[in-house]
This record gives C-alpha cells, structure tokens and sequence, in this order.
C-alpha cells in the first residue's frame, strides 16, 4: 500500500474512533426492555479543583457552581475497557420484572427509587443470572466518565443547566430560606411529585438523568480522592458509606455537578436515590486502601457526660484529638 493510502486509512480510522467518542451510540435493549448504550475506553480529568465552595450559601447564591472539598484534585483516571450502561436508572417497570409486588401505584417509567445498595446489588445479580452476562452497579470513576460524556464543563450542558432543568417539590419551603427574592431560573419550583425517566435531554452519549431525578448508587466505597493518574479506578477497598453520584430533585443545582460526590450509608433508602447499571466486566484497577479518617474522627469513644442545666444527663460521643 502506497504511504498515502496508509495515512489515509488511519486518518479514517482515527475520525471513525473520534467520531464513536464525540457520538451517542446505538442503543441495544435487553431481555427486561432496559436499553444501553456503549461506552468507549477513554482518558477524563475527574474530579473539580475550585474554586473552594462558599457554604453561607444564603449570602452568596452566585457560588452554588463551586467545587467542594471532596472534589479535589482533579487527576487523570484512564478507563481501559469498554462497557455498557443503561440509558436511565432502573425504572419501576423493569424492577417489576425482578420484584413482582414492587410499589404496584407507581407509575413503570419512574425511577426506581427507596431501594438500599444491597437491594441495588441484588438486582444486577439477578439480572446476571437471568441473560449470563455481568450486570453490576458503575463505579464512580465510570459514572463520572459516562456523565461528561466528552465534556469538562461543570455540567454536560456547558457551566450551568438550562432554565427549568430542576424540578424542586419536596420541602419546597426549605428552599425558600435561601431563595428569598426570586428563584433562580434553573428550578421548576413546586409542582406534581413525579420521577419519571427521561423527562430531560441526553448527553452526547445518550445518557438521560445523569444530572437529577435520583441519584445513583454506586460501587465505590467512598473516600477522598488520590492525585496521581489512575487506570480503571475502583474507589477505597473498605468504608461506611457508599458513592452516590448525580444529584436528586429538590436540591441546589450545585449538587448536580459532573464532579460533585455524595455517599450515604448503603442501607439507606430514600426517594431521592435509585441506581443505573452497567453490562461489562468488573475493571481490573486496584482498590486504594482506606484513609487515614479526619482529625475529628480520631479517638472517638462512647460515654456520659453529666449536663449541668437542668441536672440531665445525656450520652453523647466524645471526641478527642491526638494533637
Ligand atoms: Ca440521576
């Protein structure tokens, strides 16, 4: 082959990947109608560096984008295999078909929600069984990759989602303590409680919800952040608390970011966390031991602490710093 045939076919071929990065792909849909899509391997920065958040958010409402201390730093994670993940979190419909009695009132295309890590899990097991291939939760390092789908902006979207994108109905008068002239137009304030899937645009990769609606379990345990590169990252070998990513309805804008991280103790149900899954094996990357805890967890031990006012005693956690 001539050489200008050859830097042709890999100028074609580097477009063809390039094109497959930037692209959503073909969805394929399962034995339970749950559609995904491929994603490609790839580099991302994950994680945000700042600015450092303002928490007198009353005061300083134009700070909600701000990145939060477990954001940091942003380091370079490589994902090296490709996987399949769905184009919205578990719907009831689908949850259905593993649970037959579950929440029988709601609605097949809302999100399945209130279900514990460990439930989560045992859906994707049972899943596996089910078609013989490996169904599992994304771990954080995937969900983030998927999430920005190419971009490095704070959102998908670019640095703020579009008017309207979150809906705020639950404890809407909470809201209203930091929202006191006029609410930004980011919210959908009040109206019908609902979680129906899909009810906003898909990023480039054609993934729905990845900002709000519930957020997600995922496999990770959480855990601050490692700024070297990482390949296939898999998050902390142990912890108390489980990553959840993406944000929820009813919240500020802010926790919707690509980058924000949240983690609940993973028998913990509520109406503003479900789960997506993926179909690909388990990442081959290492987990990072568990960190040091934070000065104000160290030495910490049970006891009584007499209160004078009012002669009551009450039991309370003392702690006490080794410095
Ligand atoms: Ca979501």
């Amino acid at each position: 082959m001539k050489s200008g045939n050859i830097i042709m076919t890999r100028t074609l071929a580097l477009s063809l990947a390039l094109l497959t990065t930037l692209q959503a792909a073909e969805p394929i849909t399962n034995s339970i109608g749950m559609k995904l899509v491929r994603i490609e391997p790839g580099s991302f920065t994950m994680g945000q560096d700042g600015p450092a958040a303002d928490y007198k958010m009353t005061r300083h409402p134009a700070k909600f984008d701000d990145a939060d201390w477990d954001e940091k730093p942003a380091h370079r994670v490589t994902i090296t295999q490709a996987f399949h993940v769905a184009v919205t979190e578990v719907t009831v419909g689908q949850y259905r078909q593993y649970d037959a009695d579950f929440r029988l009132k709601t609605p097949d295309d809302e999100a399945v929600n209130a279900v514990t890590w460990e439930q989560a899990v045992k859906f994707c097991e049972w899943l596996s069984k089910k078609e013989g291939k490996t169904y599992r939760l994304p771990t954080e390092a995937e969900w983030e990759y998927a999430c920005r789908a190419g971009t490095t902006t704070l959102f998908h979207t670019g640095d703020a989602l579009p008017d309207g994108f979150q809906p705020w109905w639950s404890d809407t008068g909470y809201a209203g303590r930091y929202f006191t002239d006029a609410w930004p137009q980011v919210y959908r304030k009040g109206g019908k409680a609902g979680l129906r899937v899909s009810q906003t645009a898909a990023n480039a990769w054609g993934l729905h919800d990845m900002h709000g609606n519930v957020s997600e379990w995922c496999l990770d345990w959480y855990g601050p952040y490692e700024a070297a590169e990482q390949t296939d990252a898999m998050g902390r070998s142990a912890g108390e608390f489980r990553v959840i990513r993406g944000g929820h309805h009813s919240s500020f804008a802010r926790f919707l970011r690509s980058a924000n991280r949240e983690a609940w103790l993973p028998q913990t149900r509520s109406n503003r966390v479900g789960f997506r899954v993926v179909m690909g094996e388990l990442p081959t990357g290492k987990m990072v031991p568990p960190a040091a805890p934070p000065l104000n967890v160290q030495n910490v031990k049970q006891g009584v602490m007499k209160i004078d006012a009012g002669r009551r005693m009450c039991r309370c956690l003392l702690r006490r710093s080794r410095l």
